[in-house]
């Protein structure tokens, strides 16, 4: 995974501009949030789908790349005073806090417009595919994707909400950027429409669970804004024992889907091992 990791990043530095002009700064802010110490988890599930189906990973870098623009922006947006007012992201200042937040805006902005360009440029994929692609990231990213399951979040903090709407804010929120990452992969592979429906089941399993997990590590966190802004999570709605057991069960579930394939999933096996 290291070595994934490594051409990953590498990739992401060749990839933002540096003979820029007047916009120099927009560059900037964008290597600020995109090469800190994120996880490169989404890119790495692309690849590693690539590595089941015993393909080129080369095949799959760009829109690989391509999603871990569209989670940085996400996380920069919700960063914003107006959405989760964060102050830290991977470790150090928020966007907003290192640079002006009309940048941080900007740059959030960019990246979610980069992440179709890049796919659109992606060598050695033809435009089916390309199209296929961009029609995922939409599905995934869109209204019935990630920003629903934004709108929920904040339509909630500090109030009440059903178990039922819970799982449709996680699964939206977290989970669908994983099952586009799976489905990239499954694309770029020519995966029949059976097999990359059930690593689309595989991915939204291990995207809940991950989601559950996190939420489960926030609640013994007094400082996390999960706990300061009283927010709708897993141990809140189900109580602390009641969301480990179900984590746990979702990962076990995306884990019996895995090894019911005929595929050599040993990767995705390890990622989906490592996030409880
Ligand atoms: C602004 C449209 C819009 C959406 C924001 C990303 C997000 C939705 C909210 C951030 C808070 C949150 C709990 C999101 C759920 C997904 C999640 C746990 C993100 C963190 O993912 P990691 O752990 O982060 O992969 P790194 O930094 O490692 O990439």
């Amino acid at each position: 995974m290291k070595e994934k990791i490594d051409i990953i990043e590498n990739r992401l530095k060749e990839l933002i501009p540096k003979n820029s002009s007047y916009q120099k700064a927009l560059f900037e802010a964008a290597s600020y949030s995109l090469l800190s110490s994120g996880k490169r988890l989404r890119p790495l599930l692309v690849l590693a789908t690539l590595e089941a189906f015993n393909k080129d990973i080369n095949l799959a870098l760009d829109p690989a790349i391509s999603l871990e623009l569209i989670h940085t922006y996400s996380l920069i947006h919700d960063d914003l005073p107006c959405m989760d007012d964060d102050d830290f992201r991977r470790g150090k200042p928020s966007l907003h806090k290192a640079y002006p937040e009309w940048l941080a805006v900007l740059t959030g902005d960019y990246l979610l417009t980069y992440a179709f360009e890049i796919i659109t440029n992606a060598k050695n994929l033809d435009d089916t595919k390309k199209v296929k692609l961009i029609r995922a990231l939409t599905k995934y990213s869109g209204g019935d994707g990630l920003i629903a399951g934004q709108v929920v979040d904040l339509s909630y903090e500090g109030k009440e909400i059903e178990f039922e709407k819970l799982k449709f804010m996680h699964l939206n929120k977290t989970a669908k950027l994983f099952m586009a990452a799976i489905e990239f992969g499954c694309i770029i592979s020519d995966a029949s429409d059976d097999i990359t429906k059930k690593f689309v089941e595989f991915a939204e399993n291990m995207g809940l669970a991950f989601q559950f997990f996190d939420d489960i590590a926030d609640y013994d966190d007094e400082k996390s804004s999960d706990i300061t802004k009283n927010k709708a999570t897993a141990p809140a709605v189900l109580g602390i024992e009641k969301a480990k057991v179900f984590a746990i069960d979702l990962q076990k579930r995306a884990l019996d889907i895995l090894n019911a394939l005929p595929y050599d999933t040993a990767i995705l096996e390890e990622i989906t091992s490592k996030i409880s």
